[in-house]
């Protein structure tokens, strides 16, 4: 059997042969087991210099010494019977998670035997699994899920089973093993019964056919569409286990600002080779449909979604990338927004258009994501407000097969955002929960943001739509939950491309991470994501550990805080949406800054109660009336819902504007306080990420105090209020701060 581990990667440490029996080869097992431990922990194991690539997937020698000794012992071997290609590729992840983590190549067996070792497989494909599963088990794991069992095997030699109804299940629950012994859990009393709570879990890039990402920060497109289909990269592979580890199980490879080139006949061969490459892990292909396509590449004079040859059109079209990629999910598709060609081009709804495309791939089991993220500068009502009035009349007519994609926030990603209406008012409708990995508003691949808190908040969110508790993750997963809505998706804008380490900043891979450990399940803490994270990525080190997975908890509330604190929002540069920009004045209107902030000599923040724009009647009344008042509403929010007056007082005793001056500084504070802590790490880590991250804050703490600066001396020159104490000086006037200009940020879709 051929291993694959990631690219590049060799074991190092030397092998260790499975035992056959004996004190005495126990005994020298374990001492090797210690010296190379020894061995590695003295540099060549822990401190080896690490580029990132293989991400939470290192499988290098596991740093701690009982429980590598456990986990030798229990994996003597491994019974495997079936050719499912995905219980195969479980199985070579198996040989080379576990080869790697424990330094053993022991034999694959057809059948268990006396001396134990690791079963995987189906409950249909091995009988041995089947006698050994609880009567429960079957009806607790669904198609994806799986058990990870550690049972006792009659001569006392332990075996540990990884059993699902599906080979998909199989390398889940593979994934799932491997994380437990790469965290440094013992093996025995294990007992792991699991499966997602949401469906649908997808990756959405923002990749363009000549290889740039709008919103990408970690370099070019993953996909190298000239190569393709005869080059298959690596990478494609690597790309797809990260996914499948935690549990991703579909790709939108095409921007949603989309390019109709390809959904023509060679593209589709170069799609249906990614395909052919993300199968057996589960990640099944979507594409981006651009709603003009039958002009642009058909030749058709319209594309109205009401004329029968438009719509005979996409079935052709349909059928012809079924030949191609017989599992192909379906389409994401961006209509009438930004720009973008839609139904409303012709007078009909966006109803009318994602039906039509619906009902060309219902057929072959496919689905249309159609987003919900549409507003108008022509349109004189709040851009909150905006797509709410658009889809939720509309909530009932859209075809089985369809989800309305929506994003966590009414307005753009945010640094942080009430959740979005819709989550509660379209019960009949299947909603995907879109949310934004890389980081256009949250300091791009350079600042450290970890975002899972923020994703739980929406999560967690109680939109009240069927009573108290109605979550947006309760939404979402549908079916799963005890309301019945319909099933859901979830779906993250992606944070990769073509930088070895795959996210540009090596912490940033902790976000794409997290969005699939909480899109398989969104009860998990970000706290327990983040230690999970670091100890696979990093080290099982206590030290590290412990203030690793602090600065990331800490990382998104104090971006927050020297961005946008208090509910500010869209205070951002021009375009590139890189640093501040509160003065932004020209253009279209809800491109500026100055629509949201609305700062004058009285006071700041945006009044969306009922005296002003009134969008917070869009949500249920319960929540309505929590966001309406100005003291109960989450301080997150206050400047996102109201107009406040400068000296309003605050909680905390602070007036209104002290407590936003005093947010800029504990922000600053906040990441000045990393460079110490990581300092610290030097000796715990390779010096490769060390010294990466290391430079990436002290430009992060750079930066905040520019966003500190450049927005209080703006703001200022409405409050005509002094710094608070404690609060930094600017280094320089309002007017160096104005007229700063970036170019050429990584991500912008214009030329710069
Ligand atoms: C905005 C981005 C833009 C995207 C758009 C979208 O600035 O590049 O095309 O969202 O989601 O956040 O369609």
């Amino acid at each position: 059997m051929k291993l694959n581990p990631f690219v590049h990667h060799k074991p190092i440490f030397p092998t260790v042969y499975p035992l056959r029996s004996g004190m005495v080869c126990r005994f020298l097992t374990q001492l090797t087991c210690l010296l190379a431990v020894v061995v590695c922990g003295l540099g060549c194991g822990v401190l080896r210099a690490d580029d990132g690539y293989r991400a939470w997937l290192r499988y290098d020698p596991l740093d701690q010494l009982s429980q590598r000794q456990a986990w030798t012992a229990v994996a003597s071997g491994y019974i495997c019977r079936e050719d499912d290609p995905s219980v195969q590729v479980a199985l070579e992840e198996l040989m080379s998670g576990l080869g790697g983590l424990l330094g053993i190549e022991p034999e694959v067996r057809p059948e268990v035997s006396g001396s134990g070792g690791v079963l995987i497989g189906t409950i249909d494909g091995n009988p041995e699994i089947a006698v050994r599963l609880r009567p429960d088990d079957a009806d607790q794991i669904g198609s994806e899920g799986y058990v990870v069992r550690t049972y006792a095997n009659g001569n006392g030699k332990p075996l540990v089973m990884v059993a699902a109804r599906s080979g998909i299940g199989v390398l889940y629950g593979v994934f799932d093993l491997l994380r437990q012994v790469q965290t440094g859990v013992y093996p025995y009393g294990l007992d792991r019964v699991d499966q997602p709570k949401i469906g649908l879990r997808m990756l959405n890039h923002w990749d363009n056919l000549n290889r740039t990402v709008e919103r990408g920060y970690a370099g070019f497109s993953l996909w190298e569409w000239f190569e393709l289909p005869d080059y298959i990269s690596p990478r494609y592979r690597d790309y797809a286990r990260l996914c499948a580890s935690v549990g991703i199980n579909a790709s939108v490879l095409t921007n949603v600002n989309a390019n109709a080139v390809i959904l023509t006949e060679p593209y589709l061969e170069k799609v249906a080779a990614l395909a052919d490459v993300f199968r057996p892990y589960g990640v099944r292909v979507y594409l981006t449909a651009r709603f003009s396509a039958p002009m642009e590449i058909g030749g058709l004079e319209t594309a109205d979604p009401l004329d029968p040859q438009v719509a005979g059109w996409w079935k052709q079209k349909v059928e012809e990338i079924y030949r191609h990629v017989p599992d192909f999910g379906g389409f994401l598709v961006k209509a009438n927004s930004e720009g973008q060609p839609g139904p409303q081009d012709y007078g009909r709804s966006h109803a009318d258009g994602a039906n039509m495309m619906a009902d060309a791939l219902a057929p072959y089991g496919g689905t249309v994501m159609w987003r919900a993220f549409v507003y108008a500068a022509e349109v004189e009502m709040d851009r909150a407000m905006q797509a709410y009035a658009e889809f939720q009349p509309l909530d009932g007519t859209f075809r089985p097969n369809v989800f309305v994609q929506i994003k966590n926030g009414a307005i753009d990603f945010m640094p942080t955002e009430p959740f979005h209406p819709l989550f509660g008012a379209m019960p009949k409708t299947r909603q995907t929960l879109e949310l934004q990995i890389t980081q256009e508003y949250l300091g791009a691949s350079i600042h450290l943001a970890y975002l899972a808190p923020m994703w739980k908040q929406c999560l967690d969110a109680d939109t009240r739509m069927a009573g108290a508790g109605t979550t947006v993750a309760k939404v979402i997963a549908g079916s799963n939950s005890a309301d019945g809505y319909l099933p859901g998706a979830i779906a993250g804008v992606a944070n990769t491309g073509t930088n070895r380490n795959w996210t540009g900043h090596p912490l940033a891979a902790a976000n794409w991470y997290a969005f699939g450990r909480l899109a398989w399940n969104p009860d998990l803490s970000p706290e327990s994501v983040a230690e999970e994270w670091v100890r696979m990525t990093f080290s099982n080190d206590a030290s590290v550990v412990e203030s690793l997975r602090q600065m990331l908890m800490e990382s998104h509330p104090a971006v927050v805080d020297y961005m946008m604190p208090l509910g500010l929002h869209h205070i951002m540069a021009w375009d590139h949406h890189y640093g501040p920009g509160p003065w932004i004045d020209q253009g279209r209107p809800d491109w500026t800054a100055v629509y949201y902030h609305k700062a004058d000599k009285d006071g700041i923040g945006f009044d969306r109660t009922a005296s002003g724009s009134g969008a917070v009647q869009q949500y249920h009344p319960d929540v309505a009336g929590l966001f309406a008042d100005a003291n109960a509403c989450p301080d997150r929010y206050l400047l996102w819902f109201h107009h406040m007056p400068w000296d309003h007082p605050m909680p905390s005793g602070n007036n209104l504007w002290d407590e936003i001056c005093l947010r800029y500084q504990r922000g600053v504070d906040t990441v000045g306080s990393w460079l110490e802590v990581w300092s610290g790490l030097k000796d715990s880590m390779d010096a490769q990420r060390h010294d990466h991250v290391m430079r990436l804050l002290t430009r992060q703490e750079r930066e905040s105090r520019w966003w500190r600066d450049a927005c209080l001396s703006y703001f200022q020159t409405f409050s005509n209020r002094p710094l608070p104490e404690g609060v930094g000086v600017p280094e320089h006037d309002l007017e160096y701060y104005r007229n700063l200009r970036l170019r050429y940020v990584p991500g912008t879709p214009s030329e710069q």
